[in-house]
């Protein structure tokens, strides 16, 4: 028995994208921790990754092609061998193709897998192909948009940034769960005295490890932004030289926007107490400097880029982006770093194809129509249960003429509506690059075990169907590894400040910030835009979520022990996660005769879920909160959450607002 340790990375859609360390005997994973060698996370891990090989040798992996013998959703299925699961696919594809031409054919992925070649070699096979074309804005397309309205292509700030800061506030950010080597740092802040609150709609879980939570009605923090920049503006706590110097557009906000949102009318609007919004502000405004951790949970309303860009206007007036910890966090982008067009494959669009929205699927394969959707190839996303609408998606994945493949590790209840199932590897099984949302750190991986079962990668299934489908580019002759060289060799220049060696090793690197990054505003006018010419409402203003006619805000949110439908396979977490309890206030409980401990179900115009109810003073009247996503068959009814949430986009970017809406709640 010969244990060898091996470098790897954790795929997860998480900010933090850990180093792992991963201890191999005989081809199995035995253990993982986390790898002290890593610049940012320095050797932690969450509690969901301390067993990843628990996930990667689950007894439920996929481990065989499998071809439905039931009728759809059952879950039945014949094992089948990969060359007839590859034959019967580009038949019936050539087929449709002909019948219909290739815009019937829809993908459908998101972020199973964060790796750069693996996440995204999919868009070169389906460019070809001339597929649909798929908006992948489920998670936070309005934040970005929000951010680039102020900022453009600035550099985000490095959240070690956050160390220095003396007063930084939490945004609608449940840290504790999904950003937990930031919560380290601001952990570290306070030990320096620093002062941290919580903006949110309930007293989420990282409430507990911040000196003040502000509990704001659910989309309303536009509003809030705007009235905090009205007294800053109204008591002179405002940084002139800074505006002077970097702001665009300063004048006209204070004169035509900020007028309109004085206190009286933001705590109407948000339900937060003058009072309260006072010493917000005279916080803010005192502090040398302020940080804000820009979650994405706000941005998924009817008017999220709006309140985005509204809070992103804040550290521009108080001049925060001058000092050590001072600015916002939103999310960092380090695209620019790698080639990445080489894996994406624009250039072999023919004619430009018609482009389906994630969030609206369900309309997609129940309404869409010259042509019709009647191929859905799902890979690394679970449509089912993190996509709104559950009730219409299912409708669709039922029609008998739909043709659906999913490529998974598990049987989800996407996967189980399957026609055709194909095993996925773990990211232990297969080489890739990795880059982070939430630091500058990049790690390239190696494949530290071979494929469980007869699994194979996203790359090697696209090589099997572009030869199928006699396409004959090179560039789909690749090997995985190669496909990575593509990114980075030649290097960008961004990539020229690692030490590429370590990088081709499997080391963990940081990509290194330009000097005065803070201070270098990459927009068109080379400042901080409060007006923006280009944008239909050049200044921000707030106007009001989407909501619906219920009485009950509905928060979806994550859970510690899951990550968005992933980890649901896991007995142990499952059991930590208990649950899908859906947590009320105790007065609006007893206005509605509900007990704790009660089943009931939650419902709207769109469907009905159960749930477990659990009385809690953590979350405000008015408001409902569900922690964590649940695969259907660990539910206690036939539904999981998303059966109530809307197919309306966001204002700007088609983002999805999985948080805009509305339900009302009974005994079952
Ligand atoms: N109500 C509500 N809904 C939500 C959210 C919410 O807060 N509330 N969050 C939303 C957000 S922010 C997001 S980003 C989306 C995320 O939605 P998804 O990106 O769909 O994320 P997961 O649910 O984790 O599903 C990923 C699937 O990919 C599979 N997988 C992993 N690695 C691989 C691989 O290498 N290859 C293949 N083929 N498969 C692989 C996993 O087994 C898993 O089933 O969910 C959204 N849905
Ligand atoms: N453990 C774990 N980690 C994860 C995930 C997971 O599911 N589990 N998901 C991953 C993914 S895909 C993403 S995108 C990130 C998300 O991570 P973040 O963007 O940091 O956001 P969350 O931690 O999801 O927290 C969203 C918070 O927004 C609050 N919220 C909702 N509406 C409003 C509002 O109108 N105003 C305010 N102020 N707050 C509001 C919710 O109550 C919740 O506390 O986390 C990633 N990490
Ligand atoms: S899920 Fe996030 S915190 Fe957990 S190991 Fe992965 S990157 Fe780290
Ligand atoms: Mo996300």
């Amino acid at each position: 028995m010969k244990l060898e340790l091996k470098r790897s990375v954790c795929p997860y859609d998480c900010p933090d994208m850990c180093g792992l360390l991963v201890e191999v005997v005989d081809g199995q994973a035995v253990r993982v921790t986390g790898d002290p060698e890593h610049p940012y996370t320095k050797g932690t891990l969450c509690p969901k990754m301390a067993h990843y090989e628990r996930t990667v040798h689950s007894p439920q992996r996929l481990t065989h092609p499998l071809l439905r013998i039931g009728e759809k959703g059952g879950g039945q299925f014949k094992a089948i061998t990969w060359e007839e699961g590859i034959q019967r696919l580009a038949d019936r594809w050539k087929g449709i193709i002909a019948d219909y031409g290739a815009e019937a054919i829809l993908p459908y992925s998101y972020a199973g897998t964060m790796g750069l070649v693996q996440r995204n070699c999919g868009e070169g096979f389906f460019h070809r192909l001339g597929a649909s074309r798929l908006a992948r804005t489920i998670c936070s397309s309005a934040k970005g948009y929000g951010w680039a309205t102020v900022m453009g292509e600035t550099l985000a700030p490095h959240p070690d940034e956050v160390k220095n800061s003396d007063f930084i506030i939490l945004w609608g950010t449940n840290a504790l769960a999904t950003n937990i080597h930031l919560l380290h740092n601001v952990q570290e802040a306070k030990k320096r005295g620093a002062i941290v609150w919580l903006v949110d709609t309930y007293e989420n879980p990282t409430a507990k490890i911040v000196d003040k939570v502000v509990l704001v009605r659910p989309g309303s923090d536009g509003a809030l932004a705007l009235g905090i920049m009205h007294i800053l503006v109204r008591e002179g706590w405002i940084d002139r030289s800074f505006i002077d110097q970097h702001v665009q557009g300063f004048e006209q906000f204070q004169r035509t926007v900020l007028p309109a949102y004085p206190p009286d009318k933001v705590s109407q609007i948000t339900g937060i107490d003058v009072n309260l919004l006072e010493e917000m502000a005279l916080q803010y405004g005192k502090a040398l400097a302020p940080f804000i951790s820009l979650g994405s949970g706000l941005c998924r309303y009817g008017n999220g880029a709006m309140t985005v860009r509204a809070i992103t206007c804040l550290p521009a007036l108080v001049g925060a982006w001058g000092k050590s910890g001072g600015g916002l966090l939103a999310s960092i982008s380090t695209n620019k770093a790698f080639n990445t067009g080489r894996v994406t494959r624009e250039d072999f669009i023919q004619k430009p194809t018609r482009i389906v929205n994630m969030n609206q699927l369900g309309y997609a394969l129940t309404e869409l129509s010259k042509p019709p959707i009647m191929s859905l190839y799902v890979y690394h996303s679970n449509p089912v249960v993190v996509a709104p609408d559950q009730n219409m998606i299912i409708k669709g994945l039922r029609r008998e003429d739909l043709f659906t493949v999913v490529h998974e590790r598990f049987l989800t209840d996407t996967a189980r509506y399957a026609d055709l199932i194909l095993p996925a590897t773990s990211s232990l099984e297969h080489p890739d690059i990795y880059r982070s949302y939430g630091h500058y750190g990049i790690q390239r991986a190696a494949a530290v075990i071979p494929p469980v079962g007869e699994a194979k990668s996203n790359w090697e299934v696209f090589q099997l169907l572009a030869q199928a489908m006699g396409f004959e580019e090179s560039f789909f002759r690749q090997t995985t590894d190669e496909v990575i060289n593509q990114l980075i060799v030649p290097p960008t220049p961004w990539l020229r400040s690692v030490d590429l060696a370590k990088l081709q090793e499997g080391r963990p690197v940081e990509l290194a910030l330009p000097e005065n990054y803070k201070t270098t505003f990459l927009t068109p006018s080379a400042k901080i835009e409060l007006y923006n010419p280009n944008e239909a409402e050049p200044l921000p203003r707030y106007f009001e979520p989407y909501g619906d006619d219920a009485p009950f805000y509905l928060m979806s949110t994550p859970s510690v022990y899951s990550l968005n439908s992933s980890f649901n396979e896991r007995p142990d977490l499952l059991r930590k996660k208990e649950v899908a309890y859906l947590q009320m206030n105790s007065k609006d409980a007893e206005n509605k005769k509900l007990e704790n401990g009660q089943s009931v179900i939650a419902f709207n115009e769109r469907g009905e879920v159960t749930f477990i109810l659990k009385l809690t003073k953590k979350v405000p009247q008015g408001v409902v909160v569900t922690e964590g996503l649940f695969w259907n068959e660990n539910m206690p009814g036939d539904r999981a959450v998303n059966a109530l949430t809307s197919q309306r986009l966001t204002d700007r970017a088609a983002g999805s607002t999985l948080y805009d809406v509305k339900v009302d709640v009974r005994l079952t």
